[in-house]
């Protein structure tokens, strides 16, 4: 799906505001038609902006159901005779939305954009009343997947298998563009390297009644035309391109143009980075030179807005990743809004993009959180209908991101079980999917401790090993020599058992800002660091380490949990960016990278 442009032919308009906004307690609203007038007792909610924290009100903070947001919306009288279209990057966890009294559009999944053309009720020059009801209910076939369970009192309450605070409401930007009725639907590109000639190989998907053709033309960064050809589809060759690198991104434009009838109709703008990525052995090659992912993995978490996209935060966070000298990071757990990813690319930096699929593993959250084990993969639990929804995101995941070039390998799962045979019928499909979907990037998945390599019956469907490792804090607590013997044990047989890249996407210890101990207790500043240096140690003495990303960037919110102070305190940075003395650790580390 591309993202809404501004160029001589298109226009847009970004409904981010202060939108009327209302929980629905008592589930009554769809009964009662709130779409239909003004919301009940409505307060003020931003957009974007999780809607959690921003009143003080427990109410609002552990709502689970429905939540209500509403405003008026102009329709710019220049639109006369546009396509008028409607576009959410993101209703968090599910979505309906209502122009005047009429339903347009619903959309399942909290992390990926979707749009409606809406022309027949939006007439230019008139204000419409848009109103779109969130719902953050987590069920069994939801990604991620929770169980709402009913309590004495009457009300409900959201049990999760995932460690981070179940964030919901519209916190991504919403958007009326218009384009023209023939227009550009999707351009797809991918890029290769044959020796010193650039590959750019793309498809452009466009609806138009008349006779149709389409002119693409690939720019420099000074604009000057370095490749061209009259066709919907096919390949570009650059000589001697400027290659996308990671560190030294370079991005060329690819000009999309539509013609009616030999009229100029529409017309997109791509930015196109030149490299390659494979997989050889034991090395993730990228412009086929070995990479080595030092980074994080992240969370889209700031106080008062929780979830919701802030620019000047964004920008800050990537200022204090180059600062720590990291080349990369996961998108842990879920789909991160797309101005990341455009500015990923802008500045060099490698993604793992990864679905939503975050806690399907029952044997460890059943026993933990909801008093008794259950069964993780089963008809009643995690099932058909969860794969099958788990296939569309990926997809949805896919269709969104294909063109980043900073995005490098796909991550289908964080720490599902995948030892039993029910697991391994469960993610085949979905292996077979994100191929399919995109052939040109490795596949794979993050595994969890309790599937070590020879019990997994996953890890051979994927390019890479992904592998989330707790050696010194869940196991063996405060033992670092421990964990040094175990790590390494596991990273070796992980090395027989596949011989692929591996890549420890998360590893790491809590550590309370300011608490400063002389031996390295657990909890302390000095413990994390150490735990950081044990496993860099081992990292250097196994080749087919080829990254480092440790949990987690920052400190962010949970639910409430014996194990938390304040949320997880894993963070190399406080919740407000402030370094722990592991950030300064780890850049005198990937400052100077062996
Ligand atoms: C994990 C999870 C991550 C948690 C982390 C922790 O393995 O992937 O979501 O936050 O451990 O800190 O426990």
């Amino acid at each position: 799906m591309l993202r809404p442009q501004d160029n001589e032919i298109r226009d847009t308009k970004r409904l981010d505001a202060i939108w009327d906004f209302a929980i629905d307690a008592n589930g009554v609203g769809r009964d009662q038609g709130w779409w239909r007038g003004p919301l009940p007792a409505a307060t003020p909610m931003p957009v974007p902006s999780s809607f959690n924290d921003v009143p003080v009100d427990p109410a609002v903070h552990d709502h689970v159901g429905d939540a209500w947001y509403q405003r008026r919306v102009f329709v710019p009288k220049g639109w006369h005779g546009q396509r008028v279209v409607l576009r959410f990057d993101a209703a968090t966890h599910r979505c309906a939305v209502y122009v005047d009294d009429t339903l347009v559009v619903e959309h399942e999944g909290g992390y990926t954009p979707f749009e409606v053309d809406i022309t027949p009720l939006a007439m230019p020059g008139t204000a419409l009343r848009l109103t779109a009801v969130v719902n953050n209910e987590l069920t069994w076939q939801s990604l991620p997947p929770g169980v709402v369970e009913a309590m004495p009192d009457g009300t409900r309450r959201q049990r999760q298998y995932h460690d981070f605070f179940n964030y919901a409401g519209l916190h991504r930007s919403v958007w009326l563009y218009a384009t023209p009725a023939s227009h550009i639907v999707d351009v797809r590109v991918t890029t290769d390297l044959d020796g010193g000639t650039g590959i750019v190989r793309f498809a452009v998907a466009a609806t138009s009644p008349g006779v149709k053709t389409v002119h693409v033309s690939l720019r420099d960064a000074d604009g000057k035309a370095v490749a061209q050809a009259a066709t919907a589809e096919g390949e570009l060759h650059v000589r001697k391109p400027r290659l996308w690198s990671p560190g030294a991104a370079y991005l060329y434009e690819l000009l999309v143009e539509l013609h009616e009838d030999d009229q100029l109709v529409d017309h997109y703008t791509l930015s196109v980075g030149i490299r390659s990525v494979r997989v050889e052995g034991t090395r993730f090659l990228i412009n086929d030179e070995p990479f080595y992912f030092r980074g994080f993995g992240k969370h889209e978490d700031l106080n008062v807005r929780g979830r919701g996209h802030d620019d000047a935060a964004m920008v800050h966070d990537f200022a204090l990743l180059r600062w720590v000298g990291a080349n990369s990071f996961r998108t842990s757990h879920y789909p991160y809004a797309e101005e990341v990813l455009d500015l990923a690319d802008r500045l060099g930096f490698v993604v793992i993009d990864e679905t939503a699929a975050v806690g399907l593993n029952l044997g460890m959250g059943g026993g933990l959180f909801l008093g008794g084990r259950k069964t993780t993969f089963s008809e009643e639990t995690i099932g058909s209908a969860t794969q099958a929804n788990h296939r569309r995101a990926i997809e949805a995941l896919i269709d969104r991101d294909k063109n980043h070039p900073c995005v490098v390998l796909w991550s289908l799962a964080n720490e599902p079980e995948s030892h039993t045979p029910e697991a391994r019928a469960y993610f085949e499909p979905l292996f077979a999917a994100a191929r399919a979907a995109d052939p040109s990037r490795p596949v794979g998945f993050v595994n969890m401790m309790f599937a070590q390599p020879k019990a997994c019956l996953v890890s051979d469907l994927a390019d890479v090993v992904m592998i989330n490792r707790y050696y010194g804090w869940y196991v063996e607590p405060g033992d670092l020599d421990a964990a040094e013997r175990g790590l390494e044990a596991e990273l070796l047989e992980w090395v027989d058992a596949q011989g692929k890249p591996i890549i420890v996407t998360e590893y790491g210890a809590d550590a309370m800002p300011g608490l400063h101990t002389l031996d390295a207790v657990v909890w302390s500043e000095e413990y994390q660091a150490a735990l950081l240096d044990t496993y860099h140690r081992v990292f250097d003495r196994v080749d087919a380490v080829v990254g480092e990303q440790v949990w987690n960037f920052a400190d962010f919110a949970t639910g409430p949990s014996f194990m938390r102070v304040d949320g997880n305190k894993k963070g190399v940075f406080t919740r407000d960016r402030r370094p722990k003395a592991a950030a300064h650790h780890l850049r005198r580390r990937w400052h100077e990278p062996s």
